[in-house]
């Protein structure tokens, strides 16, 4: 499995630090962007990836909770954000032509299904998609509940991947922490978003904060990171 830090839980005072420690243990940042509308929040925005440019060369995945994908879409086409995954739930009408013009940017383009969305609402191009992320949270914020349901859509998604030979990754995104490890590793995502609750919140110093998140994970569900 890979962790994915949420970046909009880091300390904003040790940007540098954290980012620095992460680079030499992470494969990807996860960059959340709201507008406002969405969701009713406003957090991290295309900006910020070119501020974490300047000081690592990471992929970056950008989680797009917006209204209007296509504007945003544009702008990380533009910035050549490694991942641009957008909600499905905004996506009618609109899903076969934003999937292209990113990967037409040789980019990889993901799709992300709230809590409450079935994935059958992504059947009609899932052959197409490079990630799937599954919310096992209300989208907008941090701290939320943990919905634990959600994870039966990632098994189902894992076993369809087999049985058609898709290609997508599996993310979970949401509370993903000590108290959770077990069951999402039972269902099996190929990459954890981690944010204040599992990682970002443990301890002052990053370095003891990474080592915390391990031992949780070790412990929680017996398996090695590494
Ligand atoms: C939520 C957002 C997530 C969170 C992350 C926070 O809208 O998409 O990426 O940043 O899941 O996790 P936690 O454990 O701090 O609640
Ligand atoms: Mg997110």
């Amino acid at each position: 499995v890979e962790f994915s830090p949420s970046l909009m839980t880091m300390d904003l005072d040790k940007f540098k630090e954290q980012i620095t420690f992460l680079n030499k243990q992470v494969g990807s940042y996860h960059i959340d962007i709201m507008d406002g509308h969405y969701v009713p929040n406003i957090t991290l925005s295309p900006w910020f990836i070119e501020e974490v440019r300047k000081i690592s060369s990471l992929p970056m995945s950008a989680h797009l909770m917006v209204k209007d994908p296509s504007f945003w879409v544009q702008q990380l086409i533009t910035l050549k954000c490694e991942w641009i995954c957008m909600h499905a739930e905004v996506l009618d009408g609109l899903a076969f032509r934003l999937i292209d013009q990113i990967q037409d940017a040789g980019l990889k383009a993901g799709v992300v299904l709230n809590p409450e969305t079935p994935i059958e609402v992504i059947f009609p191009y899932i052959e197409r998609l490079d990630k799937i992320t599954i919310m096992t949270v209300d989208p907008g914020f941090a701290g939320q509940r943990f919905i634990e349901s959600t994870l039966d859509k990632i098994t189902a998604l894992r076993e369809l991947r087999v049985e058609k030979d898709y290609r997508y990754v599996i993310e979970m995104d949401g509370s993903s922490n000590r108290q959770s490890f077990k069951r999402i590793d039972q269902a099996g995502p190929d990459i954890y978003i981690v944010g204040r609750s599992g990682l970002f919140g443990l301890d002052e110093s990053i370095e003891t904060s990474w080592d915390m998140m391990v031992q949780d994970y070790q412990e929680m569900t017996g398996k090695c990171l590494g």
